[in-house]
Formats: C-alpha cells, sequence, structure tokens
C-alpha cells in the first residue's frame, strides 16, 4: 500500500506536506544546489515589501540554546524587481510556489495583493503580520485581532477567490486561538503557525545588546513546543481551519509532532542553515514514520492527537 502523502492548504493541493520556511532560504536558489525544488511541497518566499530594504543594523544573528535570534527587519529587493527575478526563476524549476508579504499598513498589503493577483506559477500567499523585528510592537498586526483582521481583509478584497489566503501569525500573544477566529472571520482561508518568539541575548563582554536591532526572533529546536502547543490549541478551536506549522522542526519525527498537534503541512526553517538537505532528508524521514506507523495518507495523521480513543 503506498502512502499518499499529497496535503491541501486551504484550498490548495500539494505532493507533500514538506515546504521551506519563509525568511530561510530567500526564493530557494541556494537550497536548489542541494536537490530539486519541484520534488518538496513548495517553496515559501522570504516576506517580500514594496519597497527595497536594508532591513537592521549588524550584528542581526545570534546563538542561543537549541536555536538562534535574528534580527534581519525585512531585508528585501522588493516586490517589483522580486516578481521579475524570482518567480519566474522558481516557475522555471518546476517549483510551487507560496509568496510571503508584509508591509507596514493595511494599504500596503493591499498594494502587494494588486501586484501578485493573476501572476502565474503561485499557489497561494502567506500574509505575514507577526515579523517581530519592526521599529514598534503596534506594526505587528498578528498581536491584536482588530489590526491583523483589517490586514487581511484588505488582501482579501483584492485576491478575491484567486490564491488561498494564509495569515502568519505569532506565539506572543495571550490567547493565539482568538486571533486565529478574527482573521479566518475576515476571509484568512488558512494559517501559518508560528513565526519567531521575541528574545533577547546581552553580551557580556560589553554588556549591551549583543543584536544591532536589540531585540531578535527565536527559531529552532528550543521553540517547538510553542509550536506544537500554539497549532493545537488552535487546531481545537478551530478544526477545519488548515494550519500549515513551523518552529524548530529538523527531523521527520519533529515535522509529525505538528502534524499530530494539527498542521497539514510543515516548513522547515532553522535546521536548513545547519544542513541544506534537510528540508528534503526530513521529507523522506517523515514518509517512511507515517507509513511504519500504518497511516495511509498523511491526512489521517493531520491532528491526530487530538482523537479520544
Ligand atoms: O526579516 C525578519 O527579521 C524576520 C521576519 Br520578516 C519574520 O517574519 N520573522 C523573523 O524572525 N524575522
Amino acid at each position: 500500500m503506498t502512502l499518499d502523502f499529497g496535503t491541501t492548504l486551504g484550498g490548495a493541493w500539494f505532493p507533500s506536506p514538506i515546504f521551506t520556511a519563509s525568511g530561510c532560504a530567500s526564493s530557494g536558489k541556494e537550497l536548489s544546489q542541494f536537490f530539486p525544488l519541484r520534488e518538496i511541497g513548495a517553496v515559501v518566499t522570504k516576506s517580500i515589501m514594496l519597497k527595497p530594504r536594508a532591513g537592521r543594523p549588524t550584528p542581526r544573528m545570534a546563538e542561543t540554546p537549541s536555536g538562534m535570534l535574528n534580527s534581519i527587519g525585512l531585508q528585501g529587493p522588493g516586490i517589483d524587481a522580486f516578481l521579475i527575478e524570482d518567480i519566474p526563476w522558481l516557475a522555471a524549476q518546476g517549483a510551487r510556489i507560496i509568496v510571503s508579504i508584509a508591509g507596514e499598513t493595511a494599504e500596503e498589503y493591499a498594494v502587494l495583493s494588486r501586484k501578485l493577483r493573476g501572476v502565474f506559477g503561485i499557489s497561494a500567499l502567506e500574509v505575514n503580520i507577526s515579523c517581530p523585528n519592526v521599529e514598534n510592537r503596534g506594526l505587528v498586526f498578528a498581536c491584536d485581532p482588530n489590526s491583523a483582521s483589517e490586514v487581511i481583509k484588505s488582501v482579501r478584497s483584492i485576491i478575491g477567490g484567486d490564491l488561498p489566503i494564509l495569515a502568519k501569525l505569532t506565539p506572543d500573544v495571550t490567547n493565539i486561538a482568538s486571533i486565529a477566529s478574527a482573521v479566518i472571520n475576515s476571509g484568512a482561508d488558512g494559517l501559518a503557525l508560528i513565526n519567531t518568539v521575541l528574545g533577547m541575548v546581552i553580551n557580556t563582554e560589553t554588556m549591551r545588546p549583543h543584536l544591532g536591532g536589540k531585540t531578535g526572533g527565536l527559531s529552532g529546536p528550543a521553540i517547538r513546543p510553542i509550536a506544537v502547543r500554539a497549532i493545537y490549541q488552535v487546531r481545537e478551536a478551530l478544526p477545519n481551519v488548515s494550519i500549515l506549522g513551523m518552529g524548530g522542526v529538523a527531523t521527520g519525527k519533529d515535522a509529525l509532532e505538528l502534524i499530530l498537534a494539527g498542521a497539514s503541512g510543515v516548513s522547515i526553517g532553522t535546521a536548513s542553515f545547519g544542513d541544506p538537505s534537510a528540508v528534503i532528508r526530513i521529507q523522506r524521514e517523515l514518509h517512511q514514520l507515517l507509513q511504519d506507523k500504518g497511516f495511509q495518507s498523511l491526512k489521517e495523521a493531520v491532528g491526530f492527537a487530538h482523537r479520544q480513543e
């Protein structure tokens, strides 16, 4: 019996539930030296803004126990260069593409959506409303249900039914299920859980914050239990909403944990920095593990940890 490894996220179908995580593989060019991008579920591109952006001051990275902090600050080429250079390249690889977008206002997200609507080769939008590395916490839309809803409504009003919208949320809130409900009620088709967790490192030699931006986003195995908890809570509150899970996944077993919690897909981020073949290895490991456990399809495993019997 062969395993049905396909998955759907917000209505879009993918042949595998393993994806890159936004921000950890840019548009996939480096990773394509290690495996064909068409062999994974999809490439989720680095969050793109309207204009080119230099990002935050250096240093932008810090190692932490079982993880790392980043303070990139949305560095990128801007949507126009991205549409000319990255999308056609990815499409030529035969990769499925999820484009992550970020803005400073709901209107900016709308303009980005207008530019992306109708572009050939895009499977879904990840609407990043949870970047931790912004000047003021008021710009972390996903910390407030009204701000989060406003952004999702503006994207939906432009996109219509053309593309599935996944809203990317932060675990740095009191009740993530209430934010999840707000964005789903505002037109999101699915959720991406979780963005990095706000953290900080102080250099004990200089006795000052290590990162140029002072605070940063914590990723890697250190945050996996937070991701599992967030996915589990949201699945419990919204059992019919599809979730793309991410947070510290480094093995097929880790990916299975997020799936059992309720994720229909899993993005691999920080693990790719240490092992550029991590995405394809984790995909292979997960496939084997699901077969070993007697599942006939990935879908049977999604949310399995919620079963009572
Ligand atoms: O660019 C970043 O600093 C960044 C983003 Br947009 C994000 O969503 N999450 C993160 O940890 N870093």
